[in-house]
């Protein structure tokens, strides 16, 4: 009896702690704020597997998503037919479900732009994309000029080495899937002045595949400028990179990623890889939405002395099969870079 006595006090000592039971003064509005539901759709234009950009975009969602019991997250894979997409968008809008669109790439904010004039209450988030001024958008493009030009300068170390695979040539080959101002204007000039900076000397061998997924363009593009004279490719192609990286594995020359760091994806021949932070923002922006707080109609640009752009030189294969005095100097650039002391002003897009 008298344990049974305890048990319920015990009941009732947890029923008077459990947050609602008996609202305190002022408080009463916060379990039912949290109870409205928040629901998230995740729109990838493409696939997510073998695209770490839409991995990082699902993960650092879904992570927001789960600090909170009332937030749902669904995804679509939009897939790789472009002429599509602005359908779907407009499907997935016309629902009228979704309290935010979360989605990743440069062109997303044209494929959407129309589908906002038609559903004014609709709310985007467009990460890796630009869009000022327009009050159903938030956007944050990553500084990819800084992106690349790491990889440039770690290349054209890498390339005018005594490593394995180098030759005397000065020449750098690039594998890129298609081509949009952020490419152009960013990505590939950022890579040639990281080379440059290295040797002024150096030319860049520059190849279209024309979509994210055929790996067996991609290699044949890889070995032709492996022919001419490449010794180290840079690939920006989404699951296209494989060709790449078969190719360049093959014939013991270097490949450099971007947006994750891969170098598990061929160890000693992926020899550099320059990152983005894109779990970490979609996590903070997300959780911003939840809260109420995301600005939107505003345009963030981010960059490396932000920490979402950055270069993976803590890696084990890094640091096993790049030599030392590579990696010095990498490190006295990367230095400079996180700090701030050395930016590149990306031009606009
Ligand atoms: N990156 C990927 O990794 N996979 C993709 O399927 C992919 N599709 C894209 C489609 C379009 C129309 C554009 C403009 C970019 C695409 N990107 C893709 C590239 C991505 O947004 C980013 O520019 C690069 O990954 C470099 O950070």
């Amino acid at each position: 009896m008298k344990r049974m006595g305890k048990s319920i006090l015990i009941v009732l000592v947890l029923l008077s702690l459990s947050p609602g039971s008996i609202p305190a003064v002022g408080q009463a509005e916060t379990p039912e704020a949290e109870a409205k539901p928040f629901n998230i759709a995740i729109f990838v234009p493409g696939v997510v597997a073998g695209s770490p950009i839409y991995e990082q975009m699902v993960e650092g969602t879904q992570k927001a998503a789960d600090e909170h019991t009332n937030v749902s997250v669904k995804v679509l894979e939009a897939g790789f037919n472009q002429a599509e997409w602005e359908e779907k968008m407009t499907s997935l809008a016309a629902t009228g479900e979704y309290d935010l669109i979360v989605t990743s790439n440069p062109a997303m904010p044209f494929v959407s732009m129309p589908v906002a004039e038609k559903f004014p209450d609709q709310k985007w988030l467009n990460l890796d994309g630009y869009l000022d001024g327009n009050p159903q958008f938030a956007t944050l493009l990553y500084n990819q000029m800084e992106m690349t030009y790491m990889d440039g300068y770690l290349g054209a170390l890498v390339s005018t080495s005594k490593m394995n695979g180098a030759n005397a040539v000065l020449k750098a080959g690039m594998v890129v899937a298609q081509e949009y101002p952020a490419l152009t204007k960013l990505m590939k000039p950022g890579f040639e002045m990281g080379l440059k900076a290295v040797n002024p000397g150096f030319t860049l061998d520059y190849r279209v595949v024309g979509n994210w997924y055929d790996a067996n363009k991609a290699a044949d593009l890889a070995n032709s400028m492996i022919d001419a004279g490449a010794d180290v490719i840079l690939t920006i192609a989404g699951g296209a990179n494989q060709g790449v990286i078969k190719a360049c594995q093959e014939r013991g020359k270097y490949v450099l990623l971007v947006d994750a760091n891969d170098y598990k994806a061929a160890p000693g021949t992926v020899v550099g890889c320059a990152v983005l932070n894109q779990s970490k923002a979609a996590y903070e922006r997300v959780k911003m939405a939840i809260d109420g707080t995301l600005t939107y109609g505003r345009a963030e640009i981010v960059h490396t002395k932000d920490g979402y752009v950055d270069f993976a030189d803590d890696d084990p294969l890094y640091i096993n099969n790049v030599p030392e005095d590579i990696r010095a100097k990498m490190g006295e650039l990367l230095k400079q870079m996180r700090s701030g002391d050395f930016h590149l002003e990306p031009p606009k897009l």
